[in-house]
């Protein structure tokens, strides 16, 4: 397109995929501008700032292994990172590998489009800039767009509210205020001790209770650093070849197998490790059986139940309406102790609605509650949600938005039949959130890199997924969702928490080493299910 920049690729999205993706692009000598809508990179973890947020992969486990410098030099602080450090480090490596003078920051991609004749994307932003590129990576991430609290009145409301989601840069300070909460997912259930213990008054507006257990965080000790730099190599190919990216002894027995004694004992190991899978991978049928389920799920309502003293208020918070595992797991800081507090309330909106938020606060089928200022920790349109919202048109002049209408389609989750030389990390079909998101980012980029350095040794222009291929991926990615109880919940990981999103259950569940092995064997075959144009003369 005439008078656009031109490069060879536009990355979207400067969190950990894109970081990575600029990085693996310069060292195939690909000219690659990345545009990122917030103004630093970190992705999620640049955005999602409220109280508490933590990742709950352990934070030697969430970190880069592209470089053995960067695993030597770089050292976490704590068992559990906090979003100022993961934001720090990807400042860190933005930085150390001058990345910075390729991003664009506080630009929005708007749209994305394909020319069959030219086999480029012209990519235009918010500012109305137009970018044309030969390959085009969607790095937008699973959890990027936010969702609201779907009810009328917020406009409405004297105070301020705020969302996990997209936190002040300087913080917010409660003390004193009466406040609402809405939402109970990971970032209600870690930011809610925080705010309580500021606030004279917290109100929760729990929709469905969650499964959380004590994360256990503490500060590393230097000898536990120490060993941990120098296990990084043998750490990483076991993440590599893990089923969620965190290497754990993988379970032999059936849950219905033991005696309630062994099983009891079992559990209590599995809960004092503060590991998000550890109670979930303690018997091998523990997401794929429900029977074995309510074994887990009851040991952690009775977790639940030994810590808040109300009765009704702990089984308020005990959830009774999915498996354990098949909505995500938290962990937390004290969530179900605050509840103990004489100014904590629990509001359950599945027995009085909220109704509106009123000028003075929320309003429910039964009572008005007046606070100060609300916070909605009510999630996000999570895994499709980033790609729905740029009008992508690929061959012919398709819309994605339209070819996923049923919910998504894409071959091996990493590119989709119809839109060429278009690839998204971490896509869904593909492990991502059912996994340590940082061995999937680095999997897919790295897969992605080959794919286009192979694609340019075959003189060709583009490559792109068959329909039939894309057809078997999706079908099989189906069959082992399946075979487990995934299904059977109300989660983002159905689409079932955004009103009129399809219902279809979006990772695959496999494992990231078996996912690996699907990867490598298209990639070693030639890239089987892909074809390729060539250059015609006209081309
Ligand atoms: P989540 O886990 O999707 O949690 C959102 C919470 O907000 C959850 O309790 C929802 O209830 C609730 N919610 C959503 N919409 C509404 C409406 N309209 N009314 C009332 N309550 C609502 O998002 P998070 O940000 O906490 O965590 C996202 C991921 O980040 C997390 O899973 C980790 O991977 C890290 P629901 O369960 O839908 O009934």
């Amino acid at each position: 397109m005439s008078g656009s920049p031109s490069v060879d690729a536009v990355v979207v999205g400067a969190g950990f995929s894109g970081l990575y993706q600029l990085y693996r692009f310069r060292e195939l000598g690909l000219s690659t501008r990345v545009l990122e809508a917030g103004s630093g990179v970190g992705g999620t973890w640049w955005w999602n700032r409220y109280p508490g947020a933590r990742c709950d992969v352990e934070s030697y486990a969430y970190s880069y292994s592209f470089s053995k410098d960067l695993e030597q030099d770089w050292t976490w602080s704590e068992k559990y990172p906090t979003q100022p450090e993961i934001q720090r480090y990807a400042q860190h490596v933005a930085e150390r590998f001058d990345l910075l003078r390729d991003i664009t920051f506080d630009t929005r991609v708007e749209s994305a489009v394909w020319s069959d004749e030219r086999h480029r994307w012209t990519v235009t932003t918010d500012a109305g800039e137009t970018v044309d590129c030969r390959y085009l990576v969607f790095a937008t991430g699973c959890l990027s767009i936010s969702k609201g609290p779907e009810v009328p009145g917020v406009e409405n409301f004297r105070g301020p509210t705020y969302h996990t989601a997209h936190w002040p840069e300087g913080g917010v300070d409660f003390t004193g205020k009466r406040i609402a909460v809405i939402g109970t997912g990971s970032s209600g259930i870690q930011s809610i001790p925080i705010m309580a213990a500021q606030a004279s008054d917290t109100v929760v507006f729990q929709r469905t209770a969650c499964f959380s257990m004590p994360a256990g965080n503490r500060p590393l000790t230097e000898d536990e650093v120490v060993e941990q730099k120098a296990s990084y190599t043998t750490f990483r190919q076991a993440q590599r070849e893990s089923g969620f990216g965190v290497p754990i002894a993988l379970p032999t027995k059936s849950a219905l197998e033991v005696s309630d004694e062994e099983r009891a004992e079992r559990y209590e190991a599995a809960w004092a490790e503060g590991n998000l899978v550890a109670v979930l991978a303690s018997y091998t049928d523990t997401l794929t059986n429900r029977d074995a389920n309510d074994t887990a799920s009851e040991f952690v309502r009775s977790k639940i139940r030994e810590t808040v003293k109300d009765p009704e208020v702990a089984e308020l918070l005990s959830p009774r309406s999915f498996p354990y595992g098949t909505k995500r797991p938290c962990l937390d800081t004290g969530y179900y102790e605050t509840f103990n507090k004489d100014n904590v309330r629990l509001v359950d909106i599945r027995r009085t609605p909220i109704v509106e938020i009123t000028r003075d606060g929320v309003r429910t089928s039964d009572a008005e509650y007046a606070v100060d200022a609300i916070v909605f920790a009510t999630g996000f349109d999570a895994m499709t949600g980033a790609l729905a919202r740029v009008d992508i048109r690929g061959r012919a002049g398709a819309r994605l938005a339209e070819k996923w209408n049923e919910g998504p389609r894409a071959y091996l989750g990493v590119a989709v039949s119809g839109f060429p030389n278009m690839f998204t990390i971490t896509g869904p079909g593909s492990p991502s959130v059912m996994s340590n998101m940082m061995v999937s980012i680095e999997q897919h980029v790295d897969w992605v890199t080959d794919c286009v350095r192979w694609t340019r040794e075959q003189g060709a222009l583009a490559i792109e997924a068959s329909e039939a291929a894309q057809d078997d991926w999706v079908r099989h990615v189906e069959e082992v969702a399946n075979g487990t109880l995934f299904p059977t919940a109300d989660s983002w990981y159905m689409g079932s928490n955004v009103p009129g999103k399809p219902r279809v259950f979006m990772a695959y569940l496999a494992g990231v080493g078996v996912y690996r092995q699907h990867c490598d064997d298209v990639a070693r075959q030639g890239y089987t299910g892909f074809t390729t144009a060539l250059p015609t003369p006209a081309s």
